[in-house]
Protein backbone atom coordinates (compact mmCIF):
# COMPACT_ATOMS: atom_id res chain seq x y z
CA UNK A 1 0.00 0.00 0.00
CA UNK A 2 2.50 2.62 0.98
CA UNK A 3 4.63 2.06 -2.22
CA UNK A 4 1.86 2.69 -4.24
CA UNK A 5 0.88 6.25 -2.24
CA UNK A 6 4.72 6.45 -2.65
CA UNK A 7 4.42 6.16 -6.26
CA UNK A 8 1.64 8.23 -7.01
CA UNK A 9 2.85 11.15 -4.68
CA UNK A 10 6.18 10.67 -6.95
CA UNK A 11 3.98 11.22 -10.16
CA UNK A 12 2.48 13.49 -8.93
CA UNK A 13 5.33 16.13 -8.05
CA UNK A 14 6.61 15.42 -11.61
CA UNK A 15 3.77 16.35 -13.31
CA UNK A 16 3.62 19.63 -11.05
CA UNK A 17 7.31 20.80 -11.52
CA UNK A 18 6.83 20.16 -15.14
CA UNK A 19 3.44 22.18 -15.80
CA UNK A 20 5.32 25.24 -13.96
CA UNK A 21 8.16 25.10 -16.31
CA UNK A 22 6.05 25.71 -19.29
CA UNK A 23 2.54 26.89 -19.62
CA UNK A 24 0.51 25.28 -22.09
CA UNK A 25 1.61 28.75 -24.14
CA UNK A 26 4.91 27.46 -24.13
CA UNK A 27 5.84 30.65 -22.31
CA UNK A 28 8.79 30.42 -20.53
CA UNK A 29 7.91 30.29 -16.47
CA UNK A 30 8.75 33.55 -14.04
CA UNK A 31 11.97 32.76 -12.84
CA UNK A 32 12.88 31.85 -16.62
CA UNK A 33 11.86 35.26 -17.26
CA UNK A 34 14.96 37.70 -17.59
CA UNK A 35 14.39 40.76 -15.26
CA UNK A 36 14.51 44.18 -16.51
CA UNK A 37 15.01 46.91 -13.87
CA UNK A 38 14.11 50.08 -16.55
CA UNK A 39 14.29 53.90 -15.45
CA UNK A 40 12.72 56.47 -17.58
CA UNK A 41 12.94 60.04 -17.67
CA UNK A 42 9.15 60.53 -17.46
CA UNK A 43 7.01 61.57 -20.68
CA UNK A 44 7.67 65.73 -21.06
CA UNK A 45 7.75 64.78 -24.50
CA UNK A 46 6.35 63.14 -27.78
CA UNK A 47 9.54 61.75 -28.68
CA UNK A 48 10.10 60.61 -24.72
CA UNK A 49 6.88 58.73 -24.97
CA UNK A 50 7.56 57.19 -28.24
CA UNK A 51 10.63 55.44 -26.69
CA UNK A 52 8.93 54.36 -23.90
CA UNK A 53 6.54 52.45 -26.27
CA UNK A 54 9.33 51.21 -28.09
CA UNK A 55 11.37 49.74 -24.66
CA UNK A 56 7.76 47.74 -23.66
CA UNK A 57 7.19 46.68 -27.23
CA UNK A 58 10.55 44.92 -27.17
CA UNK A 59 10.60 43.54 -23.25
CA UNK A 60 7.70 41.48 -23.05
CA UNK A 61 7.34 38.09 -21.38
CA UNK A 62 6.87 36.68 -24.45
CA UNK A 63 10.16 37.48 -25.91
CA UNK A 64 11.67 36.05 -22.06
CA UNK A 65 11.56 39.28 -20.10
CA UNK A 66 9.79 40.66 -16.82
CA UNK A 67 10.37 44.49 -17.12
CA UNK A 68 10.25 46.52 -14.06
CA UNK A 69 9.30 50.01 -15.94
CA UNK A 70 9.54 52.75 -13.76
CA UNK A 71 8.76 56.80 -14.65
CA UNK A 72 11.26 59.44 -12.57
CA UNK A 73 9.13 62.05 -13.66
CA UNK A 74 11.84 64.37 -14.34
CA UNK A 75 13.92 63.72 -11.20
CA UNK A 76 16.45 62.28 -11.10
CA UNK A 77 16.60 61.50 -7.00
CA UNK A 78 13.56 59.48 -8.36
CA UNK A 79 15.76 57.51 -11.08
CA UNK A 80 18.47 56.59 -8.44
CA UNK A 81 15.93 55.83 -6.01
CA UNK A 82 14.49 53.32 -8.58
CA UNK A 83 18.00 51.96 -9.06
CA UNK A 84 18.21 51.52 -5.18
CA UNK A 85 15.40 49.84 -5.67
CA UNK A 86 16.36 47.44 -8.36
CA UNK A 87 19.31 46.64 -6.61
CA UNK A 88 17.59 45.14 -3.65
CA UNK A 89 14.99 43.15 -5.76
CA UNK A 90 18.44 41.89 -7.55
CA UNK A 91 17.09 42.24 -11.29
CA UNK A 92 19.29 40.92 -13.85
CA UNK A 93 19.98 44.20 -16.05
CA UNK A 94 19.37 47.92 -14.97
CA UNK A 95 18.26 49.77 -18.57
CA UNK A 96 18.76 53.48 -17.12
CA UNK A 97 17.57 56.66 -19.31
CA UNK A 98 19.68 58.91 -17.73
CA UNK A 99 17.81 62.32 -17.12
CA UNK A 100 21.25 64.41 -17.29
CA UNK A 101 24.57 63.39 -17.52
CA UNK A 102 26.10 64.22 -13.68
CA UNK A 103 25.89 62.75 -10.17
CA UNK A 104 25.86 59.07 -11.18
CA UNK A 105 28.64 57.65 -9.56
CA UNK A 106 27.96 56.27 -6.64
CA UNK A 107 24.90 54.61 -7.40
CA UNK A 108 26.43 52.80 -10.69
CA UNK A 109 29.05 51.63 -7.77
CA UNK A 110 26.53 50.37 -6.14
CA UNK A 111 24.88 48.76 -9.13
CA UNK A 112 28.67 47.39 -9.78
CA UNK A 113 28.71 45.98 -6.42
CA UNK A 114 25.28 44.30 -6.96
CA UNK A 115 26.84 42.61 -10.03
CA UNK A 116 23.85 43.85 -11.95
CA UNK A 117 25.67 45.48 -15.68
CA UNK A 118 23.63 48.99 -16.23
CA UNK A 119 22.65 49.43 -19.92
CA UNK A 120 22.24 53.58 -21.11
CA UNK A 121 19.70 54.47 -23.57
CA UNK A 122 19.56 57.43 -25.53
CA UNK A 123 21.70 60.19 -23.11
CA UNK A 124 25.05 59.35 -21.52
CA UNK A 125 26.40 59.83 -18.32
CA UNK A 126 29.65 61.40 -17.17
CA UNK A 127 31.34 59.16 -14.45
CA UNK A 128 34.78 58.93 -13.35
CA UNK A 129 35.09 55.10 -14.22
CA UNK A 130 33.21 54.17 -17.96
CA UNK A 131 33.50 50.92 -16.76
CA UNK A 132 30.04 51.73 -14.41
CA UNK A 133 28.21 50.84 -17.25
CA UNK A 134 28.46 48.04 -19.54
CA UNK A 135 27.26 49.87 -23.17
CA UNK A 136 25.55 52.96 -24.30
CA UNK A 137 22.77 52.57 -27.30
CA UNK A 138 21.46 56.08 -28.56
CA UNK A 139 22.04 59.38 -30.64
CA UNK A 140 25.38 61.38 -31.26
CA UNK A 141 24.04 64.98 -30.28
CA UNK A 142 26.61 67.18 -31.96
CA UNK A 143 26.05 65.22 -34.86
CA UNK A 144 22.27 65.94 -34.75
CA UNK A 145 23.01 69.93 -34.01
CA UNK A 146 25.74 69.94 -37.04
CA UNK A 147 23.32 68.56 -39.23
CA UNK A 148 21.11 71.70 -38.42
CA UNK A 149 24.27 74.34 -38.48
CA UNK A 150 24.72 73.04 -41.67
CA UNK A 151 21.21 73.73 -42.81
CA UNK A 152 21.45 77.07 -41.38
CA UNK A 153 25.04 77.51 -43.55
CA UNK A 154 23.26 76.60 -46.84
CA UNK A 155 20.03 78.69 -46.05
CA UNK A 156 22.08 82.17 -45.15
CA UNK A 157 25.19 81.46 -47.28
CA UNK A 158 26.88 84.67 -48.05
CA UNK A 159 24.53 86.68 -46.24
CA UNK A 160 26.04 89.91 -44.76
CA UNK A 161 23.09 91.30 -42.78
CA UNK A 162 23.62 89.73 -39.21
CA UNK A 163 21.43 86.38 -38.97
CA UNK A 164 19.74 86.73 -35.77
CA UNK A 165 19.25 83.44 -33.41
CA UNK A 166 16.96 82.40 -30.63
CA UNK A 167 18.36 79.30 -28.96
CA UNK A 168 15.70 77.40 -26.70
CA UNK A 169 17.55 74.96 -24.75
CA UNK A 170 16.41 71.24 -23.72
CA UNK A 171 17.15 69.66 -20.10
CA UNK A 172 20.44 71.67 -18.67
CA UNK A 173 22.82 69.26 -18.44
CA UNK A 174 21.48 66.67 -20.46
CA UNK A 175 23.15 64.56 -23.40
CA UNK A 176 20.63 66.20 -25.76
CA UNK A 177 20.96 69.82 -24.96
CA UNK A 178 24.93 69.98 -24.33
CA UNK A 179 25.52 68.40 -28.07
CA UNK A 180 22.71 70.28 -29.31
CA UNK A 181 23.76 73.56 -27.95
CA UNK A 182 27.48 72.73 -28.63
CA UNK A 183 27.29 72.63 -32.13
CA UNK A 184 25.40 76.09 -32.61
CA UNK A 185 27.39 77.32 -30.30
CA UNK A 186 30.80 76.58 -32.85
CA UNK A 187 29.38 77.84 -35.61
CA UNK A 188 28.10 81.33 -33.64
CA UNK A 189 31.63 81.59 -32.91
CA UNK A 190 32.33 80.67 -36.48
CA UNK A 191 30.20 83.34 -38.15
CA UNK A 192 30.41 86.65 -37.17
CA UNK A 193 27.71 87.93 -38.61
CA UNK A 194 25.33 85.15 -37.11
CA UNK A 195 23.90 86.71 -34.01
CA UNK A 196 22.78 84.83 -30.38
CA UNK A 197 19.66 87.61 -29.69
CA UNK A 198 18.82 85.19 -26.42
CA UNK A 199 19.26 81.66 -25.10
CA UNK A 200 16.30 80.45 -23.29
CA UNK A 201 15.72 76.95 -21.00
CA UNK A 202 12.83 75.27 -22.28
CA UNK A 203 13.20 71.61 -20.73
CA UNK A 204 12.25 70.03 -23.90
CA UNK A 205 8.33 70.84 -22.93
CA UNK A 206 5.55 72.79 -24.92
CA UNK A 207 4.14 74.67 -21.40
CA UNK A 208 7.65 75.80 -20.35
CA UNK A 209 8.75 76.92 -24.16
CA UNK A 210 5.40 79.09 -24.38
CA UNK A 211 5.94 80.82 -21.10
CA UNK A 212 9.73 81.91 -21.55
CA UNK A 213 9.13 82.41 -25.35
CA UNK A 214 5.83 84.53 -24.78
CA UNK A 215 8.09 86.44 -21.68
CA UNK A 216 10.95 87.32 -24.07
CA UNK A 217 9.09 88.50 -27.05
CA UNK A 218 7.21 90.75 -24.24
CA UNK A 219 9.87 92.25 -23.24
CA UNK A 220 11.07 93.21 -26.79
CA UNK A 221 10.53 97.35 -27.49
CA UNK A 222 8.75 96.28 -30.87
CA UNK A 223 8.71 93.39 -33.34
CA UNK A 224 12.51 92.02 -33.40
CA UNK A 225 14.17 90.70 -36.36
CA UNK A 226 14.14 86.98 -35.82
CA UNK A 227 15.56 84.48 -38.15
CA UNK A 228 15.71 81.47 -36.54
CA UNK A 229 14.78 79.88 -33.77
CA UNK A 230 16.99 76.84 -32.78
CA UNK A 231 14.51 74.43 -30.43
CA UNK A 232 16.46 71.32 -29.08
CA UNK A 233 12.75 69.14 -29.75
CA UNK A 234 9.69 69.23 -31.45
CA UNK A 235 7.82 70.55 -28.07
CA UNK A 236 9.78 73.05 -27.71
CA UNK A 237 9.28 74.05 -31.42
CA UNK A 238 5.57 73.48 -30.95
CA UNK A 239 5.65 76.04 -27.72
CA UNK A 240 7.50 78.56 -29.83
CA UNK A 241 5.40 78.58 -32.83
CA UNK A 242 2.60 79.33 -30.25
CA UNK A 243 4.34 82.31 -28.69
CA UNK A 244 5.76 83.54 -31.87
CA UNK A 245 2.18 83.69 -33.22
CA UNK A 246 0.69 84.72 -31.23
CA UNK A 247 3.05 87.98 -30.97
CA UNK A 248 2.43 89.11 -34.99
CA UNK A 249 5.96 86.75 -36.39
CA UNK A 250 5.02 84.50 -39.30
CA UNK A 251 6.77 81.04 -38.95
CA UNK A 252 8.77 79.89 -42.20
CA UNK A 253 11.15 80.66 -45.04
CA UNK A 254 9.72 83.57 -45.17
CA UNK A 255 9.66 84.94 -41.73
CA UNK A 256 10.92 82.84 -38.78
CA UNK A 257 12.89 79.99 -39.34
CA UNK A 258 12.17 77.18 -36.87
CA UNK A 259 14.51 74.42 -36.46
CA UNK A 260 13.89 71.51 -34.38
CA UNK A 261 15.09 68.10 -33.14
CA UNK A 262 13.11 64.66 -32.80
CA UNK A 263 11.22 64.89 -35.80
CA UNK A 264 8.27 63.09 -34.69
CA UNK A 265 5.21 63.09 -36.96
CA UNK A 266 3.45 65.76 -35.32
CA UNK A 267 6.63 68.40 -36.50
CA UNK A 268 7.02 66.77 -39.64
CA UNK A 269 3.38 67.79 -40.02
CA UNK A 270 4.31 71.23 -39.60
CA UNK A 271 7.40 71.10 -41.57
CA UNK A 272 5.59 69.86 -44.47
CA UNK A 273 2.97 72.89 -44.21
CA UNK A 274 5.75 75.14 -44.11
CA UNK A 275 5.69 76.51 -40.55
CA UNK A 276 9.02 74.80 -39.40
CA UNK A 277 11.93 75.09 -41.75
CA UNK A 278 13.73 72.01 -40.80
CA UNK A 279 13.58 69.49 -38.32
CA UNK A 280 16.33 67.20 -37.28
CA UNK A 281 15.55 63.13 -36.63
CA UNK A 282 16.10 61.87 -33.18
CA UNK A 283 15.18 58.42 -33.38
CA UNK A 284 13.81 57.42 -30.44
CA UNK A 285 13.24 53.52 -31.40
CA UNK A 286 16.06 52.07 -29.39
CA UNK A 287 14.12 48.85 -27.83
CA UNK A 288 16.00 46.99 -30.00
CA UNK A 289 19.37 48.17 -29.61
CA UNK A 290 18.98 47.84 -26.35
CA UNK A 291 17.26 44.19 -26.28
CA UNK A 292 20.03 43.15 -28.46
CA UNK A 293 22.69 44.49 -25.89
CA UNK A 294 21.03 42.21 -23.83
CA UNK A 295 21.49 38.89 -26.36
CA UNK A 296 24.48 39.54 -26.83
CA UNK A 297 25.56 39.52 -22.56
CA UNK A 298 22.98 36.50 -22.05
CA UNK A 299 25.08 34.87 -24.69
CA UNK A 300 28.44 35.66 -22.70
CA UNK A 301 29.85 38.24 -25.86
CA UNK A 302 30.74 41.57 -24.94
CA UNK A 303 28.54 44.42 -26.77
CA UNK A 304 30.20 47.65 -28.35
CA UNK A 305 30.48 50.00 -25.89
CA UNK A 306 28.26 52.74 -27.86
CA UNK A 307 25.81 52.28 -30.69
CA UNK A 308 24.21 54.92 -32.46
CA UNK A 309 21.19 55.19 -34.68
CA UNK A 310 20.69 56.28 -37.89
CA UNK A 311 19.08 59.63 -38.32
CA UNK A 312 18.44 62.12 -41.26
CA UNK A 313 16.75 65.71 -41.81
CA UNK A 314 13.49 66.75 -42.98
CA UNK A 315 12.82 69.90 -44.97
CA UNK A 316 9.21 70.48 -46.52
CA UNK A 317 10.74 69.55 -50.20
CA UNK A 318 11.82 66.08 -48.72
CA UNK A 319 8.07 65.29 -47.46
CA UNK A 320 4.58 64.31 -48.72
CA UNK A 321 1.83 62.99 -46.54
CA UNK A 322 2.20 59.01 -47.69
CA UNK A 323 5.67 59.80 -45.34
CA UNK A 324 4.44 61.14 -42.80
CA UNK A 325 1.45 58.07 -42.57
CA UNK A 326 4.77 55.29 -42.65
CA UNK A 327 6.27 56.73 -39.78
CA UNK A 328 6.47 55.06 -36.65
CA UNK A 329 6.24 57.57 -34.48
C1 LIG B 1 16.96 62.78 -27.23
C2 LIG B 1 16.16 62.77 -25.97
C3 LIG B 1 15.46 64.07 -25.83
C4 LIG B 1 14.53 64.35 -27.00
C5 LIG B 1 13.46 65.07 -26.28
O1 LIG B 1 17.51 61.54 -27.44
O2 LIG B 1 16.99 62.61 -24.83
O3 LIG B 1 14.66 64.02 -24.65
O4 LIG B 1 15.15 65.08 -28.01
C6 LIG B 1 13.31 64.22 -25.05
O5 LIG B 1 12.24 65.13 -26.97
O6 LIG B 1 12.56 64.86 -24.11
ZN1 LIG C 1 17.52 89.38 -40.46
Amino acid sequence: MRRRVLFALLTLGLLLSAACTADPAGEPASEDLIVIGMCQVGAESDWRVANSESMKAVFTEANGYRLLFDDARQKQENQITAIRKFIQQQVDYIVLMPIREGGWDSVLQEAREAGIPVILVDRRVDVEDEALYTAHVGSDFLEEGRRAVAWMEGTFQGAEDPVRIIHIQGTPGSTAQLGRTAALEEAVAAHENWELLVRLDGDFTQAKTYEVMTDYLSSLPGPGDIDVVYCENDNIAFGALQALEEQGYPCGRDGVNIITFDATRGALAECLNGRISLAVECNPLLGPLAEEVIRTLEAGGSPEKHRYVEEQIFTAEDLTEALLESREY
